[in-house]
């Protein structure tokens, strides 16, 4: 592999969330978001992990650019938070707020990084989800829209690529349905709904971009996992197409094509767990292009045919949930149960967290949403979480992870090589950061951060070999 089977312009980039490394949590004006409230209200996260200092990036974001210039990113994929731009997510507009990203997107510049901004990455204000309860309320949409809208106008003159909504299907299932994100909710029905009401604001947003950017480059970053059939008996491979219908086209046929498969609708109607589609609604989510797919890739998965249960076949443990994959449960009216059971793939290494390693899935992944929505692909996040440790000399030999990214980025040329058109590549994560449930010790970064889960400790940043 090298340099010349990427495009010319590839945005060699990394990642990051708002939550995750900003800290600086009531600095200037900025207001509660649900996540601030969920991990103070709630002991969920790990050893009650929150973003409160987290790797305070909000007072040291220039020495984080300046080692994104040192390691020569092309890209940096950064998400803004609502509550620092509108402490109470309508109305009054911070100018603290809207400076720290300003100088952000200034100082990446500076250093010839393009900006990725995306506009929700799960940190909504709190004050909506009090005032409207959150994405259950259609109120949401214009109210995203107005967020939205300051965002273009402010900083369109120098972004050029917005990510809208980051893994949608993983922070409904987990807020709504989980109960192990914020809004900390346990009710299928509700999580559809909610999950049609971001649809609606995810295509007003794409519109209002075209409208006042028409250069502007927009798309929704999509946590996908191609997912296979345990065994080639048809039953099995029938299981693994209505998976891939309810775990992927579910949300990627609203966002390319305007419509939700037909199967999946009509489950959910005989389980009384469908939603209100007006014909409004049909007309917002067709008229809505995004210019390219956002791909967050860590794994996809493996199902065998609910009836085909068998002993010699790991299930997939409930108590570790797994975002990528929506397990099913033994509520008899999940839909899962109608369609596929989840099981452990014997064929892959894991990770230390459980997540199953599978590179060549990354190439599946690529062509198939490819082949399928004939959109460009910016992969928006892949990486590994490790227990990385400081040597006796203060290093960082993360041989597994440059091992773990040599290896996806030779799937990624290859899926290059055969056609697929990919913008970008965003490594998760650029510094390490908190990890939303698991604290500090689940570490992605090309840079250290000199903390754990139970002080903030100096913070120091220290490049890893990956970094090199
Ligand atoms: C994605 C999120 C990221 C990041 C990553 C790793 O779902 O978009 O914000 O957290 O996964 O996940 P985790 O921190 O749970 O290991």
């Amino acid at each position: 592999m090298n340099r010349s089977q990427f495009p010319e312009h590839f945005l060699w980039g990394a990642a990051s969330a708002a939550y995750q490394i900003e800290g600086g949590y009531q600095a200037d004006d900025k207001g509660p978001s649900i996540w601030d409230t969920f991990t103070q209200q709630t002991d969920k996260t790990k050893h009650h992990t929150n973003g409160q200092v987290a790797t305070d990036h909000y007072h040291r974001y220039k020495e984080d650019v300046n080692l994104m210039a040192e390691m020569r990113l092309k890209a940096y994929r950064f998400s803004i938070s609502w509550s620092r731009i509108m402490p109470t997510g309508e109305k009054n507009i911070s100018e603290s707020g809207l400076s720290f990203y300003s100088d952000l997107i200034d100082n990446l510049l500076a250093h010839g990084i393009t900006p990725v901004v995306t506009l929700y990455h799960w940190d909504l204000p709190q004050a909506l989800q009090d005032k409207y309860g959150g994405w259950e309320s259609r109120a949401l949409v214009p109210l995203f829209a107005d967020y939205c809208r300051i965002l273009f106008e402010r900083f369109g003159d120098r972004v050029t690529y917005w990510v809208t909504f980051n893994e949608q299907n993983v922070f409904t299932s987990l807020g709504y349905r989980w109960a192990s994100h914020p809004p900390n909710i346990a009710d299928e029905k509700r999580m559809f709904a909610a999950n049609h009401v971001i649809n609606l604001a995810n295509a007003t947003a794409i519109n209002l971009c075209h409208e006042l950017l028409p250069s502007a480059l927009i798309g929704p970053s999509f946590g996908y996992g191609e997912v296979a059939p345990f065994s080639s008996q048809p039953e099995d491979v029938l299981a693994a197409k209505d998976a891939n219908q309810f775990n992927n086209d579910w949300w990627l046929d609203v966002y390319c094509r305007g419509q939700y498969p037909v199967k999946i609708l009509h489950l959910l109607q005989n389980l009384n767990l469908d939603f209100e589609i007006s014909a409004a609604d049909d007309v917002l989510l067709k008229s809505a292009h995004p210019n390219f797919i956002g791909l967050n890739y860590y794994h996809g998965g493996t199902v065998r045919a609910p009836s085909q249960a068998q002993s010699d076949v790991v299930e997939k443990q409930l108590t570790n949930i797994d975002p990528y994959l929506m397990a099913a449960d033994n509520n008899q009216k999940s839909p899962e149960h109608y369609l596929f059971q989840s099981v452990e793939n014997p064929y892959l290494d894991k990770t230390d967290w459980g997540w199953e390693i599978d590179p060549i899935g990354f190439q599946i992944a690529l062509r198939n949403i490819y082949d399928k929505y004939q959109l460009p692909i910016f992969v928006t996040e892949n990486g590994l979480g490790a227990f990385d440790t400081l040597d006796s000399h203060q290093n960082i030999n993360d041989d597994y992870r440059i091992q773990y990214l040599n290896q996806h980025l030779l799937e990624l040329s290859a899926a290059i090589a055969s056609g697929v058109e990919v913008i970008g590549y965003c490594a998760w994560s650029f510094t390490d950061l908190l990890s939303w449930l698991n604290g500090y010790d689940k570490r992605y970064g090309f840079v250290y951060i000199d903390r754990d889960d139970f002080s903030a400790k100096t913070l120091t940043r220290i490049p890893k070999k990956s970094f090199y």
